[in-house]
């Protein structure tokens, strides 16, 4: 798996235009395997087509929380659905909240510039 298919398969939900229900993230969360192992924390997934999210690596640069330069915000706000593991999860039952939002994302593009890391939505 590149690090452009990881991105793909830890943030990318184009099937749907937002969560359907509050069991969005558990179930996600879990098909995209993110619960093996230990359970992510955080994880934000984006409903737009691929050239809609590839689009965001050309456009505004920002700074990286890491302090790198290869940050980007989207122009517009998109779909996203975030999901942040409850106080009560315990692994292996990973269990998370779901937050449907329209927000600008911040993503990292590497390579053939596209995104590899997400950063944040504001
Ligand atoms: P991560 O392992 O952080 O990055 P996620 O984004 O899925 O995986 N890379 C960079 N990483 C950070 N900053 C840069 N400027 C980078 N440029 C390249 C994947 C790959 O990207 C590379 C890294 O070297 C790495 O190989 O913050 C921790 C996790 O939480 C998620 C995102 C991140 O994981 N998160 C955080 C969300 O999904 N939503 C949020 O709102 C906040």
């Amino acid at each position: 798996e590149t690090p452009a298919e990881k991105f793909q398969r830890q943030h990318m939900d184009t099937e749907h235009s937002t969560a359907s229900s509050s069991n969005y993230c558990n179930l996600m969360m879990k098909a995209r395997d993110m619960t093996s192992g230990r359970c992510k924390p955080l994880n934000t997934f984006i409903h737009e087509p691929k050239s809609v999210v590839d689009a965001v690596c050309h456009q505004e640069n920002v700074t990286c929380k890491n302090g790198r330069t290869n940050c980007y915000k989207s122009n517009s706000r998109l779909s996203i659905t975030n999901c942040r593991q409850t106080g009560a999860s315990k692994y292996p039952n990973c269990q998370y909240e779901t937050s449907n939002l329209n927000k600008q994302i911040i993503v990292a593009c590497e390579g053939q510039y596209v995104p590899v890391h997400f950063d944040a939505y504001v």
